[in-house]
């Protein structure tokens, strides 16, 4: 058998050339007058810098790569926001209108090896070119190269372009080894962490996909407690690809969520990937400070809001044991949208990258899509439909749920694993003329507790999504009033301790982590400092008098 072929990917993070067009129309692809007259760093938020703070436009990276003659190669862009063009030696080589979503593009063949790397990353909104990210958002829409960019060299041939790893039964060690493309009767060679060899047939393939059972009694298992990985390597004797995974299998009974056939209550918060100087484009260093931080308060959960998640994030979450909640891309989408079919196909695409470039960290136990979605409008079924297909189709070791703030008028419950509602009782308060609406809380929760008892949806493990309270950090009133660190604190205590007491709740994810950048103009008029400022901890990640209150009630 030829020796497979596998390149370690080169890392093309550094500093690269830089330009800023505020009027290059998004169509305009003249690379040849284009003077770079800056630098920035890869990753970076472009318009997280001063030079282009609140700007909107065009920015163009500029690096020079070396591939040597001939070689087949491609680049992966872990994401790149809010869309983005690639050529390479001014030639186009592909596009991108996903933010946050990974994508890899060909290198074409020529006989010199210094080749020019050019990326357009646009943050104009623009909903006809781009719908996934409209002005009234919740967070700010920057632009940039957000993610790390890699070189892969590669073998000529039939590439394993991907390898997914389900665990049938997490005791008896049995899995399925899912290699695309194949075909039937192909041999595939397994090597499980490093371990002897074993040759694979393909016998069961479905639309390119070989489905290869595979038994190994022992296998140490993945759980908070025991964050156990193994790594799979499979060559189809052309190229090697090797994939990090965990065993573990989630599923819901009774209202509860399960890992390995033992209860979970998560307890957490949702957390966005912002900081002030960095935009989404968050330093290794800060990933794991947050990370720290989320441990320290005594979480086991975390909600990527509202996109895909750095992919070192996740591998973080998978090593150090914490569960997620993973969606992509929306927020507050209405009907018209939801029916759209072009909308629709916009978020099955980004929904499948994700799915496919995110699939074997064990530490995603949950997918969800459209947060806030029109889903109380049956006009809206056709992008949920879709969705909760796609999901149970190409990722079946997850459970199915989407962030709902239509409560109990929600429409389409019954189509998911979980309920997962968004609800701010004594915040969003119902009279707003109610001298201390703390109140609510508890019997609001309690009532969409009772509202899906009567819909017979009770066995359906039931997740706040969403709760939470504004503070400005430094705020310290006597009065407790709205806005304040006490407010929050008196706010947060009241709804963790109804988690941590009410059985019938599978847990929470506390909006938000910390407090982050969002709307400008008069949007902000809703949003102090033109900031989400829900956060226990304020964008620089100090925390306000909650952080002490909930840590109590999660570690006790
Ligand atoms: C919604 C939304 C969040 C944020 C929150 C708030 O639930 O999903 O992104 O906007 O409201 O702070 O009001």
């Amino acid at each position: 058998m030829p020796q497979p072929t596998s390149y370690p990917p080169q890392s093309l993070d550094g500093i690269w050339q830089f330009t800023f067009q505020a009027e290059q129309a998004w169509t305009d692809e003249n690379l040849a007058r284009l003077a770079y007259d800056d630098r920035i760093a890869v990753p970076s938020a472009f318009d997280a810098l001063p030079a282009y703070n609140g700007r909107r436009g065009v920015g163009f990276y500029r690096r020079l790569i070396t591939v040597p003659p001939g070689q087949r190669a491609r680049l992966r862009f872990n994401a790149v926001g809010m869309y983005a063009k690639v050529f390479i030696d001014q030639q186009k080589v592909g596009e991108q209108y996903a933010a946050y979503t990974p994508f890899v593009v060909e290198v074409p063949k020529s006989e010199r090896a210094e080749r020019e790397l050019v990326v357009m990353a646009g943050n104009r909104f623009d909903e006809a070119l781009y719908p996934l990210h409209l002005p009234d958002y919740d967070f700010y829409a920057y632009g940039g190269i957000f993610r790390s960019v890699t070189l892969e060299l590669l073998p000529e041939g039939e590439l394993v372009e991907w390898v997914g790893v389900d665990t049938v039964d997490p005791d008896a060690g049995e899995l399925l080894i899912r290699v695309r493309p194949a075909r039937p009767g192909q041999a595939f060679h397994l090597s499980l962490d490093d371990g002897p060899t074993e040759i694979l047939t393909a016998t069961d393939v479905r639309d390119g996909e070989a489905r290869l059972p595979l038994r190994r009694p022992g296998l140490s298992t993945w759980s908070p407690d025991s964050p156990a990985l193994h790594t799979l390597a499979v060559d189809n004797g052309t190229h090697l690809h090797t994939v990090r995974f965990g065993v573990r299998r989630v599923t819901a009974a009774e209202g509860r969520i399960l890992l390995n056939g033992k209860p979970l209550k998560l307890l957490g918060y949702c957390r966005h990937e912002a900081h002030p100087q960095f935009g989404p484009a968050l330093p290794l260093a800060q990933l794991v400070a947050d990370l720290h931080l989320l441990r320290d308060l005594g979480c086991n959960f975390i909600r990527g809001a509202h996109y895909q998640q750095d992919p070192r994030f996740l591998d973080l979450c998978d090593e150090l044991g914490f569960l997620v909640f993973e969606e992509s891309l929306g927020w507050g989408n209405k009907a018209e949208q939801l029916a759209d079919p072009a909308f629709i196909a916009a978020q099955v695409a980004q929904t499948t990258a994700l799915i496919n470039s995110a699939y074997n960290h064990p530490s995603v136990i949950l997918r969800g899509f459209l947060n806030e979605g029109q889903s109380d409008a049956a006009e809206s079924w056709p992008c949920y439909d879709a969705l909760i297909r796609l999901v149970r189709a190409q990722d079946p070791t997850r459970l199915v749920t989407y962030a709902s703030n239509r409560a109990l008028q929600d429409r389409f419950l019954e189509h998911v694993d979980v309920v997962s509602f968004n609800i701010y009782p004594g915040w969003y308060a119902a009279d707003i003329d109610e001298e201390c609406p703390l109140a609510e809380i508890r019997p609001r929760i309690q009532a969409c507790l009772a509202g899906l008892r009567e819909r017979g949806l009770a066995h359906k493990p039931f997740l706040l999504t969403e709760i939470g309270a504004g503070a400005i950090y430094g705020w310290r009133d006597p009065v407790a009033a709205h806005w304040s660190e006490d407010y929050q604190r008196d706010y947060l205590a009241t709804v963790c301790h109804e988690v941590v007491d009410n059985p019938a709740i599978a847990g929470v994810a506390l909006w938000q982590f910390c407090d982050g950048r969002t709307y400008r103009g008069a949007r902000a008029l809703r949003r102090p400092r033109a900031f989400n400022n829900k956060g226990t901890l304020d964008e620089y990640r100090r925390p306000k008098l909650a952080y002490d209150t909930v840590k109590a009630i999660f570690t006790a």
